[in-house]
């Protein structure tokens, strides 16, 4: 199988609207698109649910990852990208979600936490063909994209400088996992690193992977996980124009202690 290359849309100029983590939350997700100013067109139920899009100013999606788990409608999301990317509408970077869902496929050893359970569920309501596709699809992502013409690197949990452009499996680890001290905090969460705070790149980095109510800029990286899983909000960076749109959560999908 073999992964895109980061820099397969570096000649891309969008303007894009980057996504950040969807979580199976697929009905946000079309609320956004149409905030976005997108013509979306959702026809069909169930494992035969198609939604394309158009946009009159010809805006591409960008996905920082983490499209399953933890939401209602995982599968959703997976044919929404699926499709973009067949239409050269949607591009997306692998997160540490999808790629944990992607080995589930391939029959790996998982450990099988609540979270992927939510994705297992839906996954056993689908045609095996539909799941080879999405084996296909998500094992082909690549670890991180470099856009227009190398200002803008998206990757799930951010990338420093060292790793632009080099698909291995330390950039890889690193574009999906970020950079974990091996500790954890009180609630139990992995105390990260903090890799921005030492960015002095000038490509523009945006990533999701850890969700906070606001959103974080700082040193020219863009954090966009708002939590919409956990009843907060999904977020679009729209570039080059750098402004936010977001759309509430529909409801709290999945419980966490940081967003009662
Ligand atoms: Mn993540």
């Amino acid at each position: 199988m073999t992964v895109q290359r980061p820099d397969n849309w570096k000649q891309q100029t969008g303007p894009f609207d980057i996504i950040g983590d969807i979580h199976g939350c697929a009905r946000e997700l079309e609320k956004l698109l149409e905030k976005l100013g997108y013509d979306v067109k959702t026809r069909g139920r169930g494992g035969s649910r198609t939604t394309r899009i158009t946009h009159n100013q010809n805006r591409k999606v960008i996905l920082v990852g983490d499209l399953v788990d933890r939401g209602p409608a995982s599968m959703d999301v997976l044919r929404f990208a699926m499709q973009g990317e067949k239409d050269d509408t949607v591009r997306c970077v692998i997160g540490n979600h999808d790629d944990k869902f992607l080995r589930w496929l391939k029959g790996r050893d998982v450990s099988i936490t609540k979270s992927l359970q939510t994705t297992i569920d839906e996954a056993g309501q689908e045609r095996p063909k539909f799941l080879g596709e999405v084996q296909h699809y998500l094992d082909a992502l690549p670890s991180h994209l470099i856009l227009d013409e190398g200002r803008l690197i998206i990757a799930h949990a951010g990338l420093p400088e060292k790793y632009h452009g080099i698909e291995n499996r330390f950039s890889r680890t690193f574009a999906m996992y970020g950079e974990t001290s091996g500790q954890t905090d009180d609630l139990g969460f992995p105390i990260r690193r903090d890799w921005a705070r030492n960015y002095r790149g000038e490509a523009t980095v945006v990533h999701g992977h850890v969700a906070e109510k606001k959103i974080r800029q700082k040193n020219n990286v863009w954090c966009l996980d708002t939590g919409c899983v956990y009843g907060h909000k999904l977020t679009a960076l729209r570039w080059p124009e750098q402004e936010i749109v977001q759309v509430k959560a529909k409801r709290d999908w999945f419980p966490h202690p940081r967003f009662p």
